[in-house]
Order: C-alpha cells, then structure tokens, then sequence
C-alpha cells in the first residue's frame, strides 16, 4: 500500500502547528502534528484531528446554492457570480454604496485566498458599512497598538519561552491554544515557564490555564481596570519608570503616570475582589523578575473597559522595562511585513454609523451596530449582505435579532462551507474548496508568533474541476460586481505569486522557492526588539498618553462603585479545547463524549436559588433569556456564571445535521448590542448582568 505524508500548517486556530498528512492511495487517512516542524514540535489537538471529518463532512457545501423559498438548488458558478454581481450593483444603484453591508469571520485569517483577496472586493464596493468578528474580539489590541505605536498590527507579543515572569489576564491558552500569541504547545510552554519562573493568572473561573499557573486570583469581572491601575500605582511606589533604554522615544510618559496616580483606587479589593497587599506584592514581583511580561486577551479586551486595560497593561510592560526587550513584550518582524508602507494603519472615526453615531476604526463599524442598521429605515439602511466565512448570528450582541434583520433583507450572499443559523437566511451561499487545495501563508499569525517563523504551505490535493478556490471566488464576485456596476476590476494572481510578491516587500531575504524548500516550516530565531526603530505614529514615539484613553480614565476614575443590581450575577465565557467559535460542532470526534454547553454556577449561588447540579434554569439578561442546564462549579468565582459561546443550532435554523442534535443555546442570544467599551466600540460580552432561575 503507498502511504505519503504531505505537510501543512493547521488552519484551524492560531497556534499554527504543522500537520503530517497521511495519504493512502490518494485517500487522507490520518493527520499527525508534524515531529519535524521546527516551531510545533509534532504538537496537535483534537481539532486538527478533526480535519477529517471536514473533509468527509456530508453536509459541506461543495458547490453553489440558491435558496427559493425554503429550497436550495445547486447552480453553476457562473450563475452564480452573475446573480449576486446584479444584486448588489442594482441594490447600490437603487439606494447608495451603503446599502450593501458586508461581515467578514474568523476564518478569513486563516486562509490566504480570503485575507489577501477580500480588501480589493471591499474597496470596490466601498461601502461605509463594514463589519467583522475583530469588533467582538480584539479591536482594543488594535486601537491601543495604533495609538501608541501607530500602527494596528505593531502589536507586542509575550515573550513565552524566555520571560520569567508571566501576569496572564482574561486569557485561557490551555483551552484556546493562544491568541495574539502564536505559540504552538503553549502548555508545554507555560510549564516550561513555571519550572523556571512564575505564571500569575487572573481570571473570574479557576481555568485550565489557572490549574497549572503558579498563582491565581480571582477577579470580578469588567475590574480589572481597577486592578491594573492599582498595580501601575504600586510600581510607581516602588520604583522610578525604567525608561531609560526608550530614550527619547518616549512622549506623554509623565502626564499619563500623573493622570494614574490620580486615580482613587482606596476600593480596589472591593471592586476586583483582590486585595491591595496582593497587588503590591504581585508588583513587587514583577519588578524583581529578571524578565517580565504582563499579557491579556479575550477577557480582557471584550468587556467594558477593554481599551483602557489594553493600554494600561502596555504601560506596566512599558515602565516595568520589559517592552521591546527579549522576555518581556516584543512585536515580531515576519517575513511578510503586515506594518509599514501599503499596510493600513488602523485609522479612526472617519465616518460614523448612521443610527447610533458610533465612530469606525480600521474601516470597519462595530458590528453591535449590524442589526439597528438593517432594521432602522431611512436613507443609508443596510439592504443587502455579503458575508464570507462568518456567523454572527451566535456571534455577535443579540444574535436572534440580527437573524430577523438579515432575513428581511432584500438580498445576501455568503461566502461559506455550510448552511448554518446566519447563511439559512442567505440568496446563495459561493462555498469555496477545500482549504488543503489552495497555498497558504498565515499573514497575521506569523506577525503575531513567538519566534520569527515562517512557512509555506502548499496544496496537498487539486481541487475538483467543478469547485473553486477561496480566491478564485472572491474574483469572480468581483469580476461580476464590476461588470454589473460599470465599475473598474483589476483581477489579482493566483496565492504562490501574491506570497511570492509579499516575500519580496519584507526583508527577510527569503524567497518562495526557500519556502518551498522547506516544507516544515523555517525557524528564523527568537523574537528582537524592532519596535523604536518601526514606530509608526505622527511624532515618532510612542505615545503614552493618547487622549482617548487620558479621557477613558478620567470618565472610568469617577464611576462610583455600584452594588449589584438585585440578585444579578455576572456572565462569563469559555473555551473548550474541542470547540472552534460556533462552527466545529458538526464533527463528530469534537462533539463526542460528555456534554460542555453547561452553564458553570458556584456551589453558594446555586444553593441560594435553590438549584441542584443539572438542573434546568432560565437565563435572562437585558434583552432575552434562554434555557439551559446547570453545573455546580467550584472553580467559578462567586457572584460570576459562565456559559461557553458558539452554541445553540436549532435542527430548523441550519442544515448541521450533528450540530442540530446538540444540547446548548446561544451566549449571544443573551448578550447587549449596548455594552461597549467606549474607545474602541468593541463588544462587551464578558461581565453582562444575568438573572438564574429555576425552570418552574
Ligand atoms: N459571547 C461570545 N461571543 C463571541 C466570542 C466569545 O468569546 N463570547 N468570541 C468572539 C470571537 S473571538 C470571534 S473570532 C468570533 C467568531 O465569529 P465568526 O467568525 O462570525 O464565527 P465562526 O464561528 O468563526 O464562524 C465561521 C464561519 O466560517 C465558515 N467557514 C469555515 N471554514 C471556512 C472556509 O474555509 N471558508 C469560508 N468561506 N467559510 C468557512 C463556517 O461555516 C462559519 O459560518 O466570535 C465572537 N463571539
Ligand atoms: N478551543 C478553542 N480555541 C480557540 C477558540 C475556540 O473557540 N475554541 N477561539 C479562538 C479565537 S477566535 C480566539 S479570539 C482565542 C481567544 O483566546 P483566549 O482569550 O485565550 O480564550 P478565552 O477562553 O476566551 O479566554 C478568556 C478568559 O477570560 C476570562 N474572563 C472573562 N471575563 C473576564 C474579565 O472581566 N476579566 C478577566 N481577567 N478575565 C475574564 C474567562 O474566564 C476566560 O478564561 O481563542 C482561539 N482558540
Ligand atoms: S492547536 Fe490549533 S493549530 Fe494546532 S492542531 Fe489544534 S487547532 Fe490546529
Ligand atoms: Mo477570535
């Protein structure tokens, strides 16, 4: 029997690890982590496993569909452009550029042939209305990033493998495998960590991450504001800023430390739960770290104060000394630079949502403004959709909303694999091939690794004469736009090429055939510090006080501490090693097993409404409510419940055949298009006042 292995880069979360790919007689028969990949180390998940059951999967589209009435057709794909190139020229026609919104997904990024292709598509419809998962995710990295250091993607990154000591915030990287740092194996990683330092973890549930870090505390959630400020105070008690290396690179260094100083933090230990003898000493020992990093991610950017944290834990990296220095925070120079001429800077409030007046950055709308938009009438309502590779119907504020908008759309058209809650309501559904048939390069996740890495992966099969490319379809739609609206369409080259061209911009030296060279994957070195020297704001330094976040402060710095509404308790997220957003749910070997969509209460809230292990509650919230199971969780801080994302495929809202059977509603059913953090517009989804009753 011939067996070959064909190696590629996972595309299925950041982490990136490389896959072995077992063929037999033409057939994948097995995935591996890939021993020889210079970076991964033959690390795999369950997930990557799971490949295979996408590419047997049989409710992937694999051509595409027209929806009249409640039927789907299969069509040609040259129907199929020009249908939706007609649509959406005459809907523009009719009633403007901003009528035709568009919402880009998580798996955009992971595959070249979505992220490189998908802005000429964008620019060409030029619609103000422009949407994606970053404004539910990690928006406040971006606009911090831009303020500071002036541009989004100048994003320093936790120095895993050489700091010492680690303060980890609103993050779970043995469940997520890591984000905004890309660290294949990261529990291998962060064990490494505590044999030689200290990993500190905050976060309001005792976490995986928790279970193996150094030290934990629990912290209420959307407080942690107010932990880090305290923290900054401490340091600054405890040492002059260590600047000196930053030379003269520095501005508003004084004004914001004055505006910190100022701020009364008396109540810290009631507001977080952490007290004051806690934050000095964590300061202390940050301080006496030889190399230390504070990082914080999906909890702490989508709750209510996301940019003001992601600011001020820079300015503890910052006058700690340990930003732009090896162990400490530390932006990567990858081959393909995604900063620097040509690249967008992450710019701000050059237009405004139309119904609430709320400010774009990086061209993009907060996309807690979707739904208002399409259901407000009025010149500039959104009319039609493109969304390619997302479902923001489980995924965005008050999902069951947005579906009632985007069904009363006029048209929608998505780019995706499936017939799920969000693209049921679409026209026609374009699902690319698989992504093992296309080259790929990670853009971003390589800028955002650990070591300066790169690796190229190239098709392991053709396509299907019958299927198309991710790129050959946003082309298409392109090339049929165009046609249809008079407009000019310069139609790019195939990925190998525009790789190749990317190499060529960067100065890593390398180029494709290097690449191709190396099928695992290339390991250039550990992180340098390049951040002084590629600064990209209007003074050429970094910014340490930029005045939205000085105001941010000030408005946080005088909010009184309020007690809880009546019998609330806060609601939390959570990952789980086999879940991917809301769309892996249809793979058996991730959905078997025992159940995960519990809503985790603590034993004393649980007693106090009466509510055994298992029982059947409703959740309420501002806006909606659901029905769910509990589990008594210990490892839940009291006051705080937490109900993983991603869930809640009704068999009559998709066509998942697996997914449908599975227990589990919808976080976003619950959460608030209202909760914001005000800088970036980001989603607040972490920290909503709930209700828990018992299901009479
Ligand atoms: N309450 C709550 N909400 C959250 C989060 C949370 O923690 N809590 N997390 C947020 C975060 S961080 C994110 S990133 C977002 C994710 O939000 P989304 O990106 O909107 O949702 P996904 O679940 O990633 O859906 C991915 C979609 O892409 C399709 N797809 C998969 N592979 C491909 C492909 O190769 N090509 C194409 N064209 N389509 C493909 C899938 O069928 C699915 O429709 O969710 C956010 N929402
Ligand atoms: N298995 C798996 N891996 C994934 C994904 C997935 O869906 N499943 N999604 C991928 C995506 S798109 C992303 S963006 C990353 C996210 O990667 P992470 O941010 O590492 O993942 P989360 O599990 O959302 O971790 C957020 C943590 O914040 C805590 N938290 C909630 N509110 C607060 C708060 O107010 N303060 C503090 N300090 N903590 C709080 C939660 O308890 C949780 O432990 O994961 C990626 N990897
Ligand atoms: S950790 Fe992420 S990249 Fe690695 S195999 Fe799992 S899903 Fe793929
Ligand atoms: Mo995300």
């Amino acid at each position: 029997m011939s067996r070959t292995s064909r190696y590629r880069a996972c595309p299925l979360c950041e982490a990136i690890c490389g896959l072995d790919l077992q063929y037999e007689e033409g057939r994948l028969t097995a995935i591996r982590g890939d021993e020889a990949d210079p970076f991964s180390h033959g690390h795999i998940c369950p997930k990557g496993n799971a490949i295979l059951d996408l590419e047997t999967d049989p409710d992937r589209l694999r051509q595409p569909m027209r929806r009249i009435g409640d039927q789907w057709q299969a069509i040609g794909w040259d129907e199929a452009f020009e249908l939706a190139g007609r649509r959406l020229a005459q809907i523009q026609q009719a009633h403007g550029p901003a009528s035709v919104a568009t919402y880009l997904g998580n798996p955009n990024v992971h595959h070249f042939g979505h992220i490189a292709y998908l802005p000429a598509l964008l620019k060409a419809l030029r619609s103000p209305n422009s949407y994606s998962a970053s404004s539910v995710d990690q928006w406040p990295h971006q606009l911090v990033a831009a303020q500071m250091f002036g541009h989004q993607f100048l994003m320093p990154i936790p120095d895993v493998d050489r700091t010492d000591y680690f303060l980890m915030l609103g993050a779970n990287p043995v469940a997520s495998n890591g984000s905004l740092m890309t660290a294949p194996g990261i529990a291998k990683r962060l064990k490494a960590l505590t044999a030689r330092g200290k990993l500190v973890v905050i976060d309001p549930r005792r976490t995986d991450t928790a279970e193996i870090a150094s030290e934990h505390h629990f912290i209420r959630p959307g407080s942690d504001a107010w932990f880090l400020v305290a923290l900054l105070q401490e340091m600054l008690a405890q040492t002059a800023p260590r600047v000196d290396a930053y030379g003269d690179k520095l501005a508003g260094l004084d004004e914001a430390l004055a505006a910190i100083r100022a701020v009364d933090t008396q109540a810290v230990e009631q507001r977080t739960g952490i007290a004051r003898a806690d934050i000095a000493r964590i300061a202390r020992d940050f301080l006496a770290a030889q190399r230390a990093v504070a990082y914080g991610r999906m909890g702490l950017s989508t709750q209510a104060h996301g940019s003001l944290c992601q600011w001020l834990l820079q300015l503890v990296n910052l006058i700690s000394g340990n930003l732009d220095r090896e162990g400490g925070a530390l932006p990567n120079d990858a081959a393909i630079p995604v900063t620097g001429p040509g690249t967008s800077p992450g710019q701000r409030d050059r237009w405004r949502s139309r119904v609430r007046g709320l400010p774009e950055f990086a061209g993009e709308l907060p996309v807690a403004v979707l739904a208002e938009e399409m259901l407000t009438p009025g010149e500039g309502q959104v009319r039609a959709l493109l969304t390619c590779a997302g479902n923001p119907v489980l995924s965005t504020p008050n999902g069951r909303e947005l579906a009632r908008a985007i069904a009363g759309l006029e048209f929608y058209v998505a780019i995706d694999v499936y017939i799920n809650e969000t693209t049921r309501h679409a026209d026609l559904i374009l699902p690319p091939a698989s992504p093992l048939t296309q080259h790929h390069y990670d853009l971003i996740f390589n800028s955002f690794a650990v070591r300066r890495v790169a690796r190229l992966s190239v098709p392991v099969r053709e396509r299907e004469e019958n299927e198309r490319g991710d790129w050959e379809i946003v082309d298409g739609l392109g090339t049929a736009y165009a046609a249809a609206s008079g407009k000019p369409w310069r139609s790019l080259p195939p990925p190998r090429a525009m790789i190749a061209a990317g190499l060529a911009r960067g100065d890593s030296g390398l180029s494709i055939e290097d690449l191709e060279n190396a099928p695992h994957g290339l390991d250039l070195g550990p992180l340098r510090p390049t951040l002084l020297t590629r600064l990209e704001t209007a003074s050429g330094c970094i910014e340490c006080a930029p005045a939205l976040f000085l105001q941010a402060l000030a408005e946080f710095g005088a909010e009184q501490a309020t007690s809880a509404q009546t019998n609330t308790l806060q609601l939390i997220g959570r990952r789980d090693i086999r879940s991917n957003n809301s769309w892996m749910h249809n793979a058996p070997r991730l959905v078997k097993g025992k159940a995960r969509h519990q809503l985790f209460i603590h034993p004393d809230d649980a007693r106090e409404r009466r509510l055994d292990d298992g029982a059947r509650v409703r959740v309420r919230s501002r806006i909606g409510e659901v029905v769910t199971e509990i589990e008594v969780n210990a490892d839940m801080m009291p006051g705080v419940v937490c109900l993983p994302h991603g869930f809640g495929h009704r068999a009559a809202d998709s066509r998942l055949q697996r997914a449908s059977q599975l227990a589990g509603e919808s976080y976003n059913d619950l959460s608030d298009p209202e909760a914001l953090d005000g800088p970036s517009g980001n989603a607040a989804l972490n920290g909503l006042p709930v209700w828990v009753e018992a299901l009479a």
